[in-house]
Protein backbone atom coordinates (compact mmCIF):
# COMPACT_ATOMS: atom_id res chain seq x y z
CA UNK A 1 0.00 0.00 0.00
CA UNK A 2 1.02 3.35 -0.99
CA UNK A 3 1.52 5.66 2.66
CA UNK A 4 3.97 8.41 3.36
CA UNK A 5 7.46 6.78 3.46
CA UNK A 6 6.54 5.43 -0.33
CA UNK A 7 8.79 6.81 -3.06
CA UNK A 8 7.03 8.93 -5.84
CA UNK A 9 7.85 10.13 -9.23
CA UNK A 10 5.94 13.61 -9.96
CA UNK A 11 7.10 13.84 -13.86
CA UNK A 12 10.88 13.66 -14.13
CA UNK A 13 11.57 14.44 -10.11
CA UNK A 14 11.69 11.37 -7.65
CA UNK A 15 11.03 11.49 -4.38
CA UNK A 16 12.28 8.70 -1.46
CA UNK A 17 8.87 9.62 0.43
CA UNK A 18 5.78 11.79 0.35
CA UNK A 19 6.78 14.10 2.89
CA UNK A 20 6.86 17.51 1.10
CA UNK A 21 8.89 20.41 2.75
CA UNK A 22 6.25 23.59 1.83
CA UNK A 23 7.46 27.12 1.00
CA UNK A 24 8.73 29.55 4.10
CA UNK A 25 9.78 32.81 3.61
CA UNK A 26 12.85 33.25 6.11
CA UNK A 27 14.02 36.58 4.91
CA UNK A 28 17.79 35.15 5.41
CA UNK A 29 19.46 36.54 2.23
CA UNK A 30 22.48 38.81 2.10
CA UNK A 31 23.39 41.73 0.08
CA UNK A 32 21.65 41.85 -3.51
CA UNK A 33 19.23 39.11 -2.02
CA UNK A 34 21.79 36.31 -2.78
CA UNK A 35 21.21 33.05 -0.66
CA UNK A 36 24.45 32.64 1.82
CA UNK A 37 25.68 29.60 3.32
CA UNK A 38 23.77 29.68 6.08
CA UNK A 39 20.55 29.27 3.37
CA UNK A 40 22.30 26.20 2.38
CA UNK A 41 22.58 24.48 5.62
CA UNK A 42 19.19 25.15 6.31
CA UNK A 43 17.77 23.37 3.36
CA UNK A 44 20.91 20.47 3.95
CA UNK A 45 19.65 19.81 6.86
CA UNK A 46 16.06 19.25 5.56
CA UNK A 47 17.11 17.37 2.50
CA UNK A 48 15.34 13.75 4.21
CA UNK A 49 12.04 15.50 3.01
CA UNK A 50 11.02 13.61 -0.16
CA UNK A 51 10.95 16.96 -1.79
CA UNK A 52 11.89 20.52 -0.40
CA UNK A 53 10.00 23.37 -2.00
CA UNK A 54 12.06 26.33 -1.49
CA UNK A 55 10.95 30.31 0.15
CA UNK A 56 9.21 32.16 -2.92
CA UNK A 57 12.08 33.60 -4.77
CA UNK A 58 11.17 36.95 -7.08
CA UNK A 59 11.40 35.89 -10.77
CA UNK A 60 12.63 39.96 -11.77
CA UNK A 61 13.28 42.82 -9.79
CA UNK A 62 9.89 44.32 -9.76
CA UNK A 63 8.44 41.05 -8.19
CA UNK A 64 10.52 41.69 -4.75
CA UNK A 65 7.96 43.20 -1.44
CA UNK A 66 9.95 41.56 1.46
CA UNK A 67 13.49 42.64 2.68
CA UNK A 68 15.77 39.61 2.13
CA UNK A 69 13.86 37.22 0.08
CA UNK A 70 16.29 35.42 -1.90
CA UNK A 71 15.96 36.00 -5.80
CA UNK A 72 16.33 33.98 -9.27
CA UNK A 73 17.16 37.20 -11.62
CA UNK A 74 20.62 37.94 -11.16
CA UNK A 75 24.10 36.00 -11.70
CA UNK A 76 25.11 36.43 -7.75
CA UNK A 77 21.52 34.83 -6.87
CA UNK A 78 21.96 31.98 -9.29
CA UNK A 79 25.07 31.24 -7.67
CA UNK A 80 24.19 31.39 -4.53
CA UNK A 81 20.90 28.98 -5.01
CA UNK A 82 23.44 26.92 -6.47
CA UNK A 83 25.77 26.21 -3.39
CA UNK A 84 21.84 25.51 -1.72
CA UNK A 85 20.96 23.02 -4.69
CA UNK A 86 25.16 21.49 -4.40
CA UNK A 87 24.26 20.51 -0.71
CA UNK A 88 20.88 19.42 -0.69
CA UNK A 89 21.96 16.49 -3.52
CA UNK A 90 25.00 16.31 -1.21
CA UNK A 91 22.50 15.09 1.56
CA UNK A 92 20.60 13.00 -1.54
CA UNK A 93 17.23 15.29 -1.09
CA UNK A 94 15.31 16.77 -3.81
CA UNK A 95 14.68 20.92 -4.19
CA UNK A 96 12.28 23.16 -6.45
CA UNK A 97 12.36 26.81 -6.43
CA UNK A 98 9.39 28.08 -5.83
CA UNK A 99 8.74 31.66 -8.50
CA UNK A 100 7.36 34.82 -7.32
CA UNK A 101 6.15 38.03 -8.23
CA UNK A 102 4.41 39.62 -5.61
CA UNK A 103 2.26 42.64 -7.55
CA UNK A 104 0.74 45.25 -5.51
CA UNK A 105 2.11 43.92 -2.06
CA UNK A 106 5.00 45.38 -1.91
CA UNK A 107 5.98 49.54 -2.00
CA UNK A 108 7.93 51.84 -4.06
CA UNK A 109 10.99 51.83 -0.97
CA UNK A 110 11.22 48.50 -2.23
CA UNK A 111 10.72 48.64 -6.18
CA UNK A 112 13.43 49.81 -8.64
CA UNK A 113 13.75 53.25 -9.27
CA UNK A 114 11.43 53.69 -6.31
CA UNK A 115 8.37 52.88 -8.86
CA UNK A 116 4.83 52.32 -7.82
CA UNK A 117 4.35 48.25 -7.19
CA UNK A 118 2.60 46.05 -10.21
CA UNK A 119 -1.03 44.91 -10.56
CA UNK A 120 -3.79 44.15 -12.19
CA UNK A 121 -5.79 47.25 -11.10
CA UNK A 122 -5.35 50.14 -9.52
CA UNK A 123 -6.35 48.64 -5.82
CA UNK A 124 -4.68 49.29 -2.77
CA UNK A 125 -4.29 46.34 -0.51
CA UNK A 126 -5.41 47.03 2.90
CA UNK A 127 -3.11 47.18 5.69
CA UNK A 128 0.88 47.63 6.02
CA UNK A 129 3.83 46.64 4.51
CA UNK A 130 7.79 45.84 5.85
CA UNK A 131 9.94 47.97 4.03
CA UNK A 132 13.27 47.05 6.05
CA UNK A 133 12.97 49.85 8.03
CA UNK A 134 9.62 50.62 9.47
CA UNK A 135 5.81 49.57 8.85
CA UNK A 136 4.14 51.80 6.18
CA UNK A 137 1.11 51.74 4.37
CA UNK A 138 0.47 49.69 1.07
CA UNK A 139 0.31 52.32 -1.73
CA UNK A 140 -2.15 52.19 -4.83
CA UNK A 141 -0.23 49.96 -7.44
CA UNK A 142 -0.59 51.25 -10.92
CA UNK A 143 -2.79 48.71 -13.33
CA UNK A 144 0.42 46.76 -15.70
CA UNK A 145 -0.07 47.90 -19.45
CA UNK A 146 -1.60 45.17 -21.61
CA UNK A 147 1.76 45.23 -23.95
CA UNK A 148 3.79 44.77 -20.47
CA UNK A 149 1.75 41.54 -20.06
CA UNK A 150 4.35 39.40 -22.33
CA UNK A 151 7.59 41.04 -20.23
CA UNK A 152 6.20 39.66 -16.85
CA UNK A 153 5.73 36.28 -18.93
CA UNK A 154 8.96 36.27 -19.91
CA UNK A 155 10.19 37.02 -16.76
CA UNK A 156 8.98 33.77 -15.05
CA UNK A 157 10.34 31.84 -18.01
CA UNK A 158 13.75 33.61 -17.63
CA UNK A 159 13.67 32.19 -14.18
CA UNK A 160 12.61 28.76 -14.64
CA UNK A 161 15.38 28.59 -17.16
CA UNK A 162 17.85 30.48 -14.40
CA UNK A 163 17.01 27.88 -11.46
CA UNK A 164 17.71 25.10 -13.75
CA UNK A 165 20.92 26.94 -14.28
CA UNK A 166 21.51 26.95 -10.24
CA UNK A 167 20.95 23.26 -10.46
CA UNK A 168 17.04 22.94 -9.16
CA UNK A 169 15.69 19.51 -9.74
CA UNK A 170 12.43 21.51 -10.42
CA UNK A 171 10.36 24.66 -9.82
CA UNK A 172 7.19 25.34 -8.64
CA UNK A 173 4.67 28.39 -9.62
CA UNK A 174 3.48 30.41 -6.65
CA UNK A 175 -0.05 31.46 -7.64
CA UNK A 176 -1.67 31.68 -4.30
CA UNK A 177 -1.61 34.36 -1.21
CA UNK A 178 -2.55 37.11 -2.81
CA UNK A 179 0.48 38.03 -4.89
CA UNK A 180 0.35 38.65 -8.74
CA UNK A 181 -1.00 35.71 -10.57
CA UNK A 182 -3.34 35.58 -7.75
CA UNK A 183 -3.99 39.01 -7.75
CA UNK A 184 -5.62 38.29 -11.73
CA UNK A 185 -7.35 34.95 -10.71
CA UNK A 186 -9.77 36.76 -8.02
CA UNK A 187 -12.60 38.82 -8.51
CA UNK A 188 -11.97 41.46 -5.68
CA UNK A 189 -8.26 42.65 -7.32
CA UNK A 190 -9.05 42.37 -10.96
CA UNK A 191 -11.31 45.01 -12.51
CA UNK A 192 -9.59 44.81 -16.00
CA UNK A 193 -11.81 45.48 -18.88
CA UNK A 194 -9.60 43.54 -21.35
CA UNK A 195 -8.62 39.79 -21.96
CA UNK A 196 -6.88 39.55 -18.83
CA UNK A 197 -9.98 40.26 -16.49
CA UNK A 198 -13.72 39.80 -16.18
CA UNK A 199 -14.86 36.35 -15.83
CA UNK A 200 -13.00 33.46 -14.92
CA UNK A 201 -11.29 32.83 -18.39
CA UNK A 202 -9.94 36.03 -18.50
CA UNK A 203 -8.82 36.05 -15.02
CA UNK A 204 -6.96 32.73 -15.53
CA UNK A 205 -5.17 33.85 -18.86
CA UNK A 206 -2.15 35.24 -17.16
CA UNK A 207 -1.64 32.02 -15.14
CA UNK A 208 -1.80 30.03 -17.90
CA UNK A 209 0.45 31.75 -20.12
CA UNK A 210 3.07 31.88 -17.20
CA UNK A 211 2.74 27.99 -16.77
CA UNK A 212 2.64 27.18 -20.89
CA UNK A 213 6.13 29.54 -20.87
CA UNK A 214 7.75 28.27 -17.83
CA UNK A 215 6.67 24.46 -19.36
CA UNK A 216 8.18 25.46 -22.84
CA UNK A 217 11.21 26.62 -20.88
CA UNK A 218 12.17 23.87 -18.95
CA UNK A 219 9.75 20.73 -19.38
CA UNK A 220 6.40 20.46 -17.82
CA UNK A 221 7.55 17.55 -16.63
CA UNK A 222 9.95 19.51 -13.94
CA UNK A 223 6.89 22.34 -13.56
CA UNK A 224 4.74 22.46 -10.25
CA UNK A 225 2.07 24.96 -9.29
CA UNK A 226 0.70 26.45 -5.80
CA UNK A 227 -2.52 27.63 -5.70
CA UNK A 228 -4.69 28.85 -2.14
CA UNK A 229 -8.39 29.14 -3.16
CA UNK A 230 -9.73 30.40 -0.25
CA UNK A 231 -6.56 32.60 1.58
CA UNK A 232 -7.67 36.02 2.84
CA UNK A 233 -3.83 36.55 2.80
CA UNK A 234 -2.66 39.78 1.67
CA UNK A 235 -6.76 40.86 0.69
CA UNK A 236 -7.92 38.71 -1.85
CA UNK A 237 -11.42 37.20 -1.82
CA UNK A 238 -13.07 35.97 -4.98
CA UNK A 239 -16.74 36.07 -5.60
CA UNK A 240 -16.68 32.20 -6.31
CA UNK A 241 -13.64 30.50 -5.59
CA UNK A 242 -15.05 27.03 -6.44
CA UNK A 243 -15.83 28.33 -10.39
CA UNK A 244 -12.70 30.04 -10.60
CA UNK A 245 -10.74 27.08 -9.66
CA UNK A 246 -12.19 24.04 -10.69
CA UNK A 247 -11.96 26.10 -14.26
CA UNK A 248 -8.28 26.95 -13.37
CA UNK A 249 -7.18 22.63 -12.64
CA UNK A 250 -9.27 21.54 -15.23
CA UNK A 251 -7.24 23.33 -17.95
CA UNK A 252 -3.87 22.24 -16.25
CA UNK A 253 -4.52 18.52 -16.88
CA UNK A 254 -3.35 19.07 -20.88
CA UNK A 255 -0.07 20.13 -19.54
CA UNK A 256 0.77 17.05 -17.82
CA UNK A 257 2.55 19.11 -14.46
CA UNK A 258 4.89 17.58 -12.51
CA UNK A 259 2.41 18.29 -9.50
CA UNK A 260 -0.19 20.80 -8.41
CA UNK A 261 0.48 21.87 -4.68
CA UNK A 262 -2.99 23.39 -2.89
CA UNK A 263 -2.95 25.22 0.13
CA UNK A 264 -6.29 24.44 2.20
CA UNK A 265 -8.00 26.55 4.25
CA UNK A 266 -7.04 30.10 5.30
CA UNK A 267 -3.07 29.92 6.62
CA UNK A 268 -2.74 29.92 10.46
CA UNK A 269 -6.96 31.51 10.54
CA UNK A 270 -8.07 28.94 13.14
CA UNK A 271 -10.48 26.02 10.91
CA UNK A 272 -13.75 27.50 12.34
CA UNK A 273 -13.01 30.39 10.18
CA UNK A 274 -11.96 28.49 6.85
CA UNK A 275 -14.51 29.24 4.29
CA UNK A 276 -16.02 26.14 2.66
CA UNK A 277 -14.32 24.96 -0.45
CA UNK A 278 -14.23 21.20 -2.08
CA UNK A 279 -10.32 20.17 -2.19
CA UNK A 280 -11.72 16.84 -3.20
CA UNK A 281 -13.91 18.31 -6.23
CA UNK A 282 -10.15 19.32 -7.24
CA UNK A 283 -8.86 15.96 -6.92
CA UNK A 284 -11.22 14.84 -8.81
CA UNK A 285 -11.04 17.07 -11.41
CA UNK A 286 -7.31 17.32 -11.55
CA UNK A 287 -5.35 14.14 -13.34
CA UNK A 288 -1.94 14.55 -11.65
CA UNK A 289 0.30 14.46 -8.59
CA UNK A 290 -2.06 15.80 -5.98
CA UNK A 291 0.04 17.62 -2.65
CA UNK A 292 -2.15 19.09 -0.24
CA UNK A 293 -0.54 21.18 3.04
CA UNK A 294 -2.27 22.79 5.84
CA UNK A 295 -2.09 21.59 9.37
CA UNK A 296 -1.92 18.03 8.84
CA UNK A 297 0.12 16.01 11.12
CA UNK A 298 1.07 12.51 11.03
CA UNK A 299 -1.80 10.70 11.65
CA UNK A 300 -4.07 13.03 8.63
CA UNK A 301 -1.37 12.86 6.63
CA UNK A 302 -0.65 9.39 6.64
CA UNK A 303 -4.69 8.61 6.33
CA UNK A 304 -4.71 11.39 3.49
CA UNK A 305 -2.44 9.47 1.28
CA UNK A 306 -3.14 5.64 2.33
CA UNK A 307 -6.79 6.90 0.99
CA UNK A 308 -5.38 8.28 -2.08
CA UNK A 309 -6.84 12.11 -0.89
CA UNK A 310 -3.09 13.16 -1.66
CA UNK A 311 -0.09 11.76 -3.60
CA UNK A 312 2.12 13.23 -0.59
CA UNK A 313 1.42 16.07 1.92
CA UNK A 314 3.63 19.09 2.45
CA UNK A 315 4.56 20.64 6.04
CA UNK A 316 5.57 24.04 6.54
CA UNK A 317 5.68 24.50 10.54
CA UNK A 318 6.80 20.89 11.27
CA UNK A 319 9.59 20.84 9.00
CA UNK A 320 10.39 24.19 9.82
CA UNK A 321 11.45 23.46 13.46
CA UNK A 322 12.16 19.35 13.13
CA UNK A 323 14.85 19.09 10.17
CA UNK A 324 14.36 15.11 10.53
CA UNK A 325 10.27 15.03 10.82
CA UNK A 326 10.51 12.08 7.91
CA UNK A 327 12.51 9.70 10.83
CA UNK A 328 10.42 11.63 13.48
CA UNK A 329 7.12 10.08 12.09
CA UNK A 330 9.18 7.18 11.43
CA UNK A 331 10.06 6.37 14.92
CA UNK A 332 6.76 8.02 16.39
CA UNK A 333 9.15 10.59 18.08
CA UNK A 334 8.63 13.73 19.49
CA UNK A 335 8.67 17.23 17.44
CA UNK A 336 10.58 20.65 17.89
CA UNK A 337 7.89 23.90 18.29
CA UNK A 338 8.64 26.57 16.14
CA UNK A 339 10.43 29.66 17.65
CA UNK A 340 7.42 31.82 15.76
CA UNK A 341 9.75 34.80 17.25
CA UNK A 342 11.88 33.83 15.16
CA UNK A 343 10.20 33.04 12.09
CA UNK A 344 11.94 36.20 10.00
CA UNK A 345 14.57 37.50 11.82
CA UNK A 346 17.57 37.05 9.69
CA UNK A 347 20.06 35.24 12.22
CA UNK A 348 21.07 31.67 12.72
CA UNK A 349 18.76 31.67 15.89
CA UNK A 350 15.04 29.83 15.57
CA UNK A 351 16.79 28.74 11.28
CA UNK A 352 19.86 26.14 11.73
CA UNK A 353 19.97 25.42 15.20
CA UNK A 354 16.91 23.25 15.94
CA UNK A 355 17.99 19.47 17.13
CA UNK A 356 17.80 16.69 15.43
CA UNK A 357 16.92 13.43 16.89
CA UNK A 358 19.78 11.61 18.89
CA UNK A 359 20.73 8.32 16.86
C1 LIG B 1 4.93 34.97 5.00
C2 LIG B 1 5.71 36.09 4.99
C3 LIG B 1 6.15 36.61 3.80
C4 LIG B 1 5.81 35.99 2.61
C5 LIG B 1 3.38 33.55 1.13
C6 LIG B 1 5.55 34.14 0.33
O1 LIG B 1 2.45 33.79 1.90
C7 LIG B 1 4.69 34.19 1.33
C8 LIG B 1 5.03 34.86 2.61
C9 LIG B 1 4.59 34.36 3.81
O2 LIG B 1 3.22 32.81 0.17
Amino acid sequence: MTDLFSPARFGAIDLANRVVMSSLTRNRAGAGNVPTPLVAEYYRQRASAGLILTEASPVCAEGHGYPRTPGIHTPEQIAGWRQVTDAVHGAGGKIALQLWHVGRISHPDLQPGGALPVAPSAIRPAGQVFTGQAMQDFVTPRALELAEIPTVVGHYAQAARNAMEAGFDGVEVHAGNGYLLDQFLRSSTNCRTDAYGGGKENRARLLLEVMDAVCDAIGSDRVGLRLSPVTPFNDIRDDDPQETFDYVVTQLNPLRLAFLDILQGAGGAPREQWIPFDYDRLRTLYSGNFIRNNEYDFETAQQAVTSGAADAIAFGRLLLANPDLVERFRRGAPLNAPDYERLYTGEEKGYTDYPFLPD
